[in-house]
């Protein structure tokens, strides 16, 4: 009883601050620009970036049991356990009740993954507002990957055969996500290739509109 009382008038208020939030994923396949498009949007509107990419690899140079299990999936090309990158978000959502919004970014990479979110954020009497989907084609995503491990010291950038496997994996198991949303008319397709500046121009323009509607 004073357990579900503690629960009551914690949790209420917790609730409320979730309800004003702007979520929002963005979607696409490796290499597409997901990261580099989401610098610059938490900078412009101030949510809260939650890479699940970032944040297994923070966990691996901290050579944590979660991250040296998570490496040997990612060497690979692989996605790493579901219940793995849902337990981290779960964290993360609870660590930041005061954000404007969250952006993910990487998450979800699966259907499993998908619904989980979608449970966790109902639970906040919150829910993601958009999908944007960067298109880009695949000799695109492997020139980038390629030139990006010249420099990153990313192991699963330096070679073709991993990044082929981590294309492969996005179509088999990630592009259903966006089925998932499109069932809920959340999902907007963005032109991927361009510049930069081009690319960002097109998301914002599409965030806006949501934002106003
Ligand atoms: P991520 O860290 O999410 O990496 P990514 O998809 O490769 O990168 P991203 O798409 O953000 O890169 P960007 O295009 O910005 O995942 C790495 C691994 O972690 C996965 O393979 C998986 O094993 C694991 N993982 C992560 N999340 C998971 C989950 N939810 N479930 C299970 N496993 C998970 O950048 C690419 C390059 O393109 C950069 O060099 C950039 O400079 C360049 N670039 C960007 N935009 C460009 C443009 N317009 N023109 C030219 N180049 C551009």
């Amino acid at each position: 009883m004073l357990k579900n009382l503690i629960r009551v008038y914690y949790i209420c208020p917790l609730t409320r601050l979730f309800e004003d939030m702007f979520n929002l994923i963005l979607f696409g396949p490796p290499g597409s620009g997901k990261g580099t498009q989401s610098e610059k949007l938490i900078a412009k509107y101030g949510l809260k970036h939650l890479s699940t990419g970032d944040l297994l690899r923070s966990e691996i140079a901290g050579q944590t049991p979660l991250g040296l299990a998570a490496k040997s999936f990612m060497d690979k090309g692989q996605l790493v356990p579901d219940e793995v990158v849902i337990e981290m978000i779960s964290s993360a959502l609870d660590n930041n009740p005061q954000a404007k919004g969250f952006l993910f970014d990487g998450f979800p990479r699966t259907t499993a993954q998908a619904e989980s979110l979608d449970k966790l954020l109902t639970q906040k009497n919150t829910e993601i507002a958009v999908v944007l989907a960067l298109q880009v084609t695949k000799a695109e995503l492997v020139k980038r990957l390629l030139n990006r491990g010249l420099t990153s010291g990313r192991s699963d950038d330096t070679n073709e055969e991993v990044i082929g496997a981590r294309i492969e994996e996005y179509e088999k198991k990630t592009a259903a996500v966006a089925d998932h949303y499109k069932k809920y008319g959340k999902v907007l397709f963005v032109k991927g290739e361009g510049t930069v500046d081009t690319i960002f121009d097109a998301l914002c323009h599409e965030i806006d509109l949501k934002k106003r509607a």
